[in-house]
């Protein structure tokens, strides 16, 4: 990848989640080197540091689950705005913070891209599609929202504005996806949401399906999200997360992901999400994430092609 512009927005959101400790994130990010290892790949960095939530209020929608509603909404047009003056000056890199983050920094990065006529695409890594709407939710927790929020899927009216670019579900890749909800399955087909599960990642191998959906960037010329879930990795290399699923992407398929993703040029911009500090283990999580960005960032062990004999 050539030297890039980074901006490193922390977004100290935990009112997504059903537990405290996701609001020390961006912190964490920091004290295992993110901006030191940034830099050393000879990017220009810049750390915005914290964002403040907007207010939010008078947010209001019938379910009856729903929490923290109006904070959700107060941090997604924070984070939205954020987003879009970062992006017109490189490639903004939201460190989080729990997952609802992502319904400020998709729509932002979508407007960006929507407003220049550029197609946009996801890289959406997470055990989970976050594919609920204010109305099928159960749990009533937020960072199960955002991907269809972004797609401007109906069920967010009145409490959210609609996105101003809608995601174009077909534009969506989901890898390492191991629980879904009842609603949320019939709405990933109905709305044509390319799902790798881990099964497909067992029987494929995580590089001609990645290789499939770069192609489709690349050919269509898109802006490309990356958005990366903590609970993406097997807990038992990541367990600083409140959403712990086993059998999730291992140390290597993680990096390779990353290596591939940057090998082609295409990010225009990134999250790292659901780092929970207060159940991480001496910070091993923090630092495998910041390993995973810095290998998307350009990182690699040997420059190739390498020598054969
Ligand atoms: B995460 C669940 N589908 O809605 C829900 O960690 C889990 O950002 C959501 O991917 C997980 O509560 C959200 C059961
Ligand atoms: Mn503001
Ligand atoms: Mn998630
Ligand atoms: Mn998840």
């Amino acid at each position: 990848m050539d030297q890039q512009k980074l901006i490193v927005i922390g977004t100290p959101v935990q009112e997504g989640t059903g537990r405290p400790g996701c609001n020390m994130g961006p912190d964490a990010f920091r004290a295992a080197g993110l901006i030191q290892a940034f830099s050393e790949l000879g990017h220009k960095v810049e750390d915005r540091g914290n964002l403040v939530r907007h207010g939010g209020e008078g947010a209001h929608h019938d379910n009856p689950v729903l929490k923290f509603l109006p904070e959700f909404v107060g941090w997604t047009e924070a984070i939205r705005e954020a987003v879009i003056a970062a992006r017109s000056e490189g490639i903004p890199v939201v460190i989080g913070g729990d997952h609802s983050l992502a319904a400020g920094s998709l729509t932002g990065n979508a407007a960006y891209a929507g407003q220049r006529g550029r197609p946009f695409f996801v890289l959406w890594l997470d055990a989970h599609p976050d594919f609920h709407t204010l109305e099928t939710t159960t749990s009533g927790n937020l960072h199960g929202v955002p991907m269809a929020y972004a797609c401007g899927l109906g069920g967010f009216d009145g409490a959210l504005q609609k996105p101003a670019f809608p995601v174009d579900p077909k534009n969506i890749c989901m890898m390492g996806i191991r629980s879904v909800d009842p609603a949320e399955k019939i709405a990933l087909a109905a709305h044509g949401v390319t799902v790798c599960d881990m099964r497909m990642i067992d029987e494929e191998g995580v590089v001609p399906l990645l290789r499939r959906f770069l192609d489709k960037v690349k050919a269509a010329g898109g802006d490309l999200h990356v958005s990366l879930d903590v609970d993406f990795l097997d807990p038992t290399i990541a367990p600083g997360v409140g959403t712990t699923v086993p059998g999730g992407a291992t140390f290597r398929e993680a990096h390779l992901i990353m290596e591939i993703v940057s090998d082609s040029g295409l990010v225009t911009s990134l999250d790292l999400v659901e780092l929970n500090p207060f159940l991480d283990e001496r910070g091993r999580t923090a630092i495998l994430m910041t390993d995973l960005a810095a290998s998307l960032m350009g990182k690699r062990v040997m420059d190739r092609p390498t020598q054969t004999y």
